[in-house]
């Protein structure tokens, strides 16, 4: 018993450490604005990633809209090089895709007004790859976004949120919001405690416990 309660309390060590994370910065591409997000832009910059993808998406049932996000090179605040959805008015979707036995701990994110703007986001939230909320950073209705320079001239986001799977960003309907600095990582599926895991392990700290006392 208590053999296994280390190897768990191991486990959970792992899930907590930080390596391979990446930075989503869309910084190493040549692009113009107005122009798509490459499709396999990203997917070879981290190991155990399947696959990320870019998607515009309508504000109204989340249906598809087009499927990229696009490129801008300056003036979101201080940020350059940004993502957006679109078309104004709709929604920008990031999916991070894991590889076969690997979750996603999705880190943080920078966003910011254009052109040097600060605005809001009416949505913004993390969703598994079934579209169940796993975060609501608009639960209130709206979320402020920096980048007129009073102040910061952008907002960093940390969820710091790690999923057994598919882990989507979306945010809008303004495309005057960028998206930038997206921070995530691979996390092995047996590092990723599910709530069963924890109260299994929260008997077996009992147990050694008692027998402990026991002895
Ligand atoms: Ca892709
Ligand atoms: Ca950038
Ligand atoms: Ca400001």
């Amino acid at each position: 018993m208590k053999r296994a309660v280390q190897l768990s309390c191991a486990l959970i060590a792992l899930a907590l450490s930080s390596h391979g994370q990446i930075v989503l910065n869309f910084d190493d591409l040549t692009l113009n604005n107005y122009d798509p997000i490459p499709a396999s832009y990203g997917d070879t910059l981290v190991a155990n990633i399947a696959d990320i993808q870019y998607r515009t998406l309508n504000p109204g049932d989340f249906s598809l809209y087009e499927s990229h996000l696009e490129f801008w090179n300056s003036d979101y605040g201080d940020l350059s090089k940004v993502a957006y959805p679109s078309a104004n008015g709709m929604v920008g979707e990031i999916a991070i895709v894991p590889a076969e036995g690997y979750g996603v701990r999705l880190v943080s994110f920078d966003m910011a007004g254009y052109s040097h703007a600060d605005l809001t986001n009416t949505v913004m939230r993390l969703l598994d790859g079934s579209g169940n909320v796993l975060q609501n950073f608009a639960a209130s209705g709206s979320v402020s976004i920096q980048g007129d320079g009073t102040g910061p001239q952008h907002s960093t986001f940390t969820p710091n949120l790690t999923f057994a799977g598919t882990v989507l960003l979306q945010w809008g309907t303004d495309w005057n919001v960028g998206l930038d600095n997206l921070q995530f990582e691979a996390v092995p599926l047996a590092a990723i405690p599910e709530p069963s895991t924890w109260a299994l392990l929260g008997l077996g700290v009992v147990g050694v416990l008692g027998w402990r006392r026991w002895r």
